[in-house]
């Protein structure tokens, strides 16, 4: 089953907006395999975000990605990869679409108050990096028949 990896960043976090985020998936229909609150090491933050480590905004976006506690959380379901970023919007808030969460509940690029993995190869790279195994919880919902035919 297809899984996705999802950080509420430490924006997210101090403005409260945790409950919010969780509840926009839940609600969706996907299954929370994985969650937990870390304030990530610098040289977690800096391997997430090894693609991006040439960018002018490196430097500053591990600093803000190591300021406070983060939400990791992997999320399962049928194309989540992809319906996750749909949800999240763009890039820039200010271009994100209202109804998305960047949209709804952001103003600036490096205070976008979440991440998701952008493809499926880097969804599996994300969640080894951020969790182990033993702490993905293997399960079905019962209410996966109201949910999937
Ligand atoms: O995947 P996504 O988070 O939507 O954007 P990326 O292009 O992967 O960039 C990662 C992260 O870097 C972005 O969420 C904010 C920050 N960033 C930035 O601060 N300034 C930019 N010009 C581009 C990205
Ligand atoms: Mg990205």
């Amino acid at each position: 089953m297809e899984r996705t990896f999802i950080a509420i960043k430490p924006d997210g976090v101090q403005r409260g907006l945790v409950g919010e985020i969780i509840g926009r998936f839940e609600a969706k229909g996907f299954t929370l395999i994985g969650l937990k609150l870390v304030i990530a090491s610098q040289e977690l933050a800096e391997r997430h975000y090894d693609i991006h480590k040439e960018r002018p905004f490196f430097k500053d976006l591990v600093s803000f990605i190591t300021s406070g506690p983060l939400v990791a959380m992997v999320w399962e379901g049928d194309g989540v990869v992809a319906s996750a970023r749909r949800i999240i919007g763009a890039t820039n808030p200010l271009t994100a679409e209202p109804g998305t969460i960047r949209g709804d509940f952001a103003v600036s690029i490096g205070r976008n108050i979440i991440h998701g993995s952008d493809a499926i190869e880097t969804a599996q790279r994300e969640i080894g990096l951020w969790f182990t195994d033993a702490e993905l919880a293997n399960w079905e919902s019962t209410m996966k028949p109201w949910l999937v035919e």
